[in-house]
């Protein structure tokens, strides 16, 4: 009525009511109208709705009520990421069951959007946490293990000896457990890991078709996927190692530099530096640092550059009678390229550091254009541009580019020992993704061990592998292997004694494929029903924080992959369009 207040306590119940009692917001899959499938990242339970949740969640009804206006069949759905640590940490500090304490958030929060009356299909709300969710992830899983995309491999974590729990490594601050403040260790677990390195070149050359997402986003996936064309040398050592080692092998994106090298570096868990370290006690301790350092690339990165001459020296390549000292350096990483590298401290920052520190030789070997190679000298800044070659024999004068070429086809050509002194390597930076937890609340991962039959899968038909509901939570370490009872199952093999996989799944699995559950989250039988998951997919605009940019879109990219090769879907590609917000946060300066 004209002049009347609008009085949103009154008005909005009204109309929302009315909008669930006649399901206006319930999309049907036989809609035969275009489609088209909004998206916003859906939440962690956490407690309360935040404003960060309210400003995601009003941009995607905005479209979604725009597109529905003009006339699209439109899928705005929306669930629970309900898997994951603060539901286990309040089970130990507040002795409620992560349960409980769960639905409980997720019954607040649901009455909280609903009173926003965003236009959302509840019909359609799933949970990761609950079994009619997670069970068609454990199928997904075997169907990944059989599929070769699954598999069991001894990783190094970091391990905190007090609470008897693997560590991510945003959980060790300064060599220190975050709850427990004890050292942590570096221990060698079997653990289960996801083949994403299958699809990396994939992954990164798809990236260019994605032409509604943001430069900034496909840019940062490019630089995590990280690939980079190489060579592999082989330098000869100068007299054998300990075991009687004549080579060690260095890979390298610079081989044009070869005639900056002033040392060549190991990774202190080289094979080499390891039996070197057997009996060179100062060279075990220092190794022992290195452990204790963290296992992140950020932490690597960041920490000061630290290194143990070895006292064996390597052969230049090229320049008789030039040899260069071997080290071992807490920055190389054993498991990028080949655990060890060549320094050029003139042209590489992280070189130049080491160099400085130890005083090791620099000396530049590619001149900037227009620079007097007669005063030419780097100072405490690394060289890292174009230019042209110089203090390099037969390479002075070629481009960075030709120099590279030069080195590679020279070195390919020669022999060491029986095989080529070098060899072209496309490396990447991406590593298969880790996915086992030492915890309780997530998706058990659905293997059996038997000591006859190895690692066996449970049968489909005994799926899902529920969570025991009396865990205790009061020990340290996971819940579920030192449940009385839960481990204890006979091996679907041969029918023996044996233990079920107590590791349960990063919850960035179940984040990585509930957009396609969305499309039927009906199907009993199937993680996806074919003919809907096909017709919704790709998500046409999805919405989130910048903070999902590198893992769980890689992650939900990968996967899609996985569910299209073991026949869950039919696209590669699951977000068409992306639109990326700010976290909102508070911050008081
Ligand atoms: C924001 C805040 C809080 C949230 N469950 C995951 C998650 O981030 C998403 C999965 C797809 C991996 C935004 C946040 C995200 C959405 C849900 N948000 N400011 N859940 N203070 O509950 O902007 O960026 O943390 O897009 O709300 O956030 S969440
Ligand atoms: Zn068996």
């Amino acid at each position: 009525m004209a002049g009347e207040r609008y009085n949103p306590r009154t008005t909005e119940p009204k109309w929302q009511k009315i909008w669930a009692d006649g399901q206006v917001f319930a999309t049907r899959n036989d809609d035969t109208r275009p489609k088209y499938y909004v998206l916003e990242m859906f939440p962690y339970p956490s407690g309360r709705i935040h404003m960060g949740h309210v400003r995601n969640y009003t941009m995607g009804d905005v479209v979604a009520r725009y597109k529905r206006a003009k006339g699209f069949s439109v899928l705005h759905p929306m669930g629970w990421d309900a898997f994951g640590l603060p539901a286990e940490n309040a089970a130990i500090e507040k002795k409620v069951h992560p349960a409980k304490w769960t639905y409980e958030n997720i019954d607040y929060m649901r009455g909280q959007l609903k009173a926003m009356g965003l236009s959302l299909d509840w019909a359609r709300e799933v949970a990761t946490c609950h079994p009619d969710y997670y069970r068609h992830q454990q199928k997904m899983f075997i169907d990944f293990f059989d599929a070769g995309l699954a598999y069991r491999r001894t990783s190094k974590v970091n391990w905190d000896p007090v609470d008897h729990t693997v560590l991510a490594n945003e959980q060790v601050i300064d060599g220190r457990g975050w709850r427990s403040g004890a050292l942590v260790e570096q221990k060698e677990l079997v653990q289960w890991n996801l083949r994403i390195t299958a699809f990396s070149d994939e992954l990164l050359t798809a990236l260019d078709g994605l032409d509604r997402w943001p430069d900034k986003v496909r840019l940062m996936q490019r630089n995590w996927i990280g690939k980079s064309q190489g060579l592999e040398v082989r330098f000869e050592l100068a007299s054998p190692g300990p075991a009687g080692e004549t080579t060690v092998t260095v890979f390298t994106t610079r081989p044009d530099t070869l005639y900056g090298a002033s040392f060549v570096a190991l990774s202190p868990d080289h094979p080499l530096a390891k039996t070197l370290g057997e009996t060179n006690p100062e060279l075990a301790a220092f190794q022992d640092k290195c452990r204790r350092m963290g296992t992140s690339v950020a932490v690597l990165e960041t920490a000061e550059k630290e290194g143990f001459d070895t006292g064996l020296r390597v052969k230049h390549p090229f320049v008789e009678g030039k040899t260069v000292p071997l080290w071992v350096a807490n920055f190389v990483l054993m498991d990028y390229g080949t655990g060890a590298i060549f320094g050029c401290p003139a042209h590489d920052q992280r070189d130049l550091d080491f160099a400085r520190k130890y005083g090791l030789e620099v000396t530049p070997v590619v001149l900037p254009t227009g620079a007097d190679p007669a005063t030419f000298a780097v100072d405490d800044v690394a060289y890292v541009g174009e230019g042209s070659l110089f203090n390099s024999d037969f390479l002075d004068g070629l481009g960075v580019d030709d120099a590279f070429e030069t080195v590679a086809t020279r070195l390919e050509g020669r022999t060491v020992d029986g095989a080529p002194q070098g060899v072209r390597k496309i490396n990447f930076r991406l590593r298969d993704w880790l996915i086992s937890r030492q915890r309780y609340w997530g998706c058990p991962i659905p293997m059996i061990h038997c000591d006859d039959c190895g690692t066996v899968p449970v049968p489909v038909e005994q799926l899902p592998v529920l969570l025991p509901d009396d865990a205790s939570f009061d020990k340290p370490g996971n819940p579920l292997d030192h449940h009385p009872t839960w481990k204890h199952v006979a091996c679907p093999k041969c029918g023996r004694p044996a233990r079920r996989e107590t590791d349960t799944m990063d919850t960035f699995v179940d984040s990585s494929w509930y957009f396609a559950r969305f499309t039927d989250p009906w199907n009993r039988e199937a993680p996806t029903t074919r003919t809907a998951v096909d017709r919704w997919l790709p998500v046409d605009q999805y919405i989130g924080g910048i903070e999902h940019a590198i893992l769980h879109l890689l992650y939900s990219r990968f996967f899609t992959r996985a569910m299209k090769a073991t026949g869950h879907v039919g696209l590669d590609e699951p977000f068409a369009g992306l639109f990326t917000q700010g976290m909102v946060v508070h911050e008081t300066y």
